[in-house]
């Protein structure tokens, strides 16, 4: 079931929005109860905005994704790996769109496998003809047709057999050439062997329920932008870079 919940924002806008943002992304049984504290109450009590939130419905049903979870590979180790674990609710504000569907893809290069137009088809089972392979490390686009608000890019690399692609960066920007506000999202190139600067985020297995990466900005405000691209490595095994689809959420304008 989709969580809701109530975020506050006032003139102490900073600090009432990370409590809220952490309180909304916690489940219940992980909320601990905080020591009554005491506090002078203020002369004047600030303007409070009220934003609601949804939890984001990136379509994971039975019918959309194939669930059967393969293993985990043993022995991958990678010094950035991030723990496996239930992901916390993504909470956005109601009324996000998959921006991207039928919209138009380019790449670095031609695929091995596939044809780019099935990145955003919408399709994302783990079949033998539902993924886009590429012989080397290398990038996909989708243009969004004009400027959108974005809230959330989510990936699902192949996940058939769980694999953990390294040098997975996400950027945005303004223009096809990328050269106009670029922006970086997300961006796991631990040691830089892309050299597009050390990123600080870690390697995931893929999976499924895809890799949620957060456009929200300050106050979920979104982040603008009309092209988004993702770059991908090998695999930790040298698996070739293989894509199934890209959803990015926002507003329809
Ligand atoms: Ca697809
Ligand atoms: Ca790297």
């Amino acid at each position: 079931m989709l969580r809701k919940c109530i975020l506050y924002v006032a003139g102490t806008a900073v600090i009432a929005f990370a409590l809220g943002a952490a309180a909304c992304n916690k489940s219940s049984d992980e909320r601990k109860p905080r020591p009554a504290t005491r506090r002078p109450a203020p002369r004047t009590a600030p303007a409070r905005r009220v934003i609601e939130l949804v939890e984001l419905d990136i379509g994971i049903g039975t019918d959309t994704v194939t669930r059967a979870t393969p293993g985990i590979p043993k022995g991958l180790k990678p010094p950035h790996l991030r723990a496996e674990g239930k992901r916390a609710a993504f909470m956005v504000v109601p009324g996000m769109k998959n921006l991207a569907i039928y919209k138009t893809v380019t790449a670095g290069e031609e695929p091995t496998v596939g044809d780019v137009d099935q990145i955003t088809d919408g399709i994302k089972k783990s079949g033998k003809f539902d993924y886009v392979e590429f012989s080397q490390p290398g990038w996909v686009q989708i243009d969004l047709g004009g400027p959108q608000t974005i809230h959330a890019v989510v990936i699902w690399h192949f996940y058939k057999n769980a694999t953990i692609y390294n040098d997975v960066i996400v950027r945005l920007a303004d223009d096809a050439a990328f050269t106009k506000n670029v922006r970086t999202l997300f961006n796991n190139d631990h040691d830089n062997s892309s050299a597009m600067g050390e990123g600080g985020d870690k390697a995931f297995y893929t999976r499924w329920w895809g890799e949620i990466v957060d456009a929200r900005g300050e106050n979920h405000a979104g982040t603008p932008a009309r092209y988004v691209r993702i770059y991908t490595g090998e695999g930790w095994e040298g698996e070739p870079p293989r894509f199934v689809e890209v959803s990015v959420y926002g507003k329809e304008k």
